[in-house]
């Protein structure tokens, strides 16, 4: 069970690392570590559970940012409408973006990271859909459009297992400078 302890901090040379590509069969260690990102995820957004072990809620969570350099992320998407059917619940193994929309989005609120302690704030500029394509655990190629938040979630997550942090991409002189036809995504 992964705790905030086990989490990588900015700084750490993993998190600007490429990962490696996952191989198939996967490996029980490879499975345990998937059960482990996800359970992270489950367990922080327990308000609960996170409260008693100081978690931050999680929507994402990539390998790197539990130290392996393995191109693995795992993806929780709440539904406030249905706590029970999240609206994004997925383990990307080798995830590629195969292509992204013209529309760009950002978050209203900018973004953070698990791994970044300090606050950088400011719109960080994304697709607003995209088409990813990853390996399921029996190693199947897939294919998965998202859009909005979902698809800003896994952008995210995709970055890290290329060894980019959500701040790089925000304007460094004016951080909430953005194109007009960029969606804000509140
Ligand atoms: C997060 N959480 O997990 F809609 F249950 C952020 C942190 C950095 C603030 C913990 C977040 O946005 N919380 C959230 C939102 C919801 C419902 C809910 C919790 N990440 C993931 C991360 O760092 N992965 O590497 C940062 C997000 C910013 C934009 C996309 C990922
Ligand atoms: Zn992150």
């Amino acid at each position: 069970m992964y705790l905030m302890k086990d989490i990588v901090r900015d700084g750490d040379p993993v998190l600007r690392q490429v990962s490696k590509k996952v191989t198939f069969p996967l490996s029980d260690e490879d499975k345990q570590l998937a059960h482990d990102m996800m359970e992270y995820l489950i367990n922080s957004q327990d308000e609960k559970f996170a409260e008693k072990h100081q978690l931050r809620a999680g929507v994402g969570l990539a390998a790197p940012q539990v130290g392996v350099s393995k191109m693995m992320a795992s993806v929780l998407v709440p539904n406030d409408d249905d706590p029970d059917d999240p609206l994004l619940k997925i383990t990307l193994i080798n995830p590629v973006i195969v292509r992204n929309s013209v529309q760009n989005a950002a978050l209203s609120e900018g973004e953070g990271c698990l791994s970044v302690d300090k606050d950088v704030t400011g719109f960080v500029p994304r697709s607003d859909r995209i088409t990813i394509k990853y390996d399921d655990f029996d190693g199947n190629s897939q294919t998965l459009r998202l859009r909005d938040y979902p698809a800003i979630v896994c952008q995210h997550e995709i970055d890290h297992l290329n060894g980019h942090l959500y701040y790089d991409k925000i304007n460094k002189k004016k951080p909430f400078n953005i194109d007009p036809s960029t969606v804000v995504i509140s």
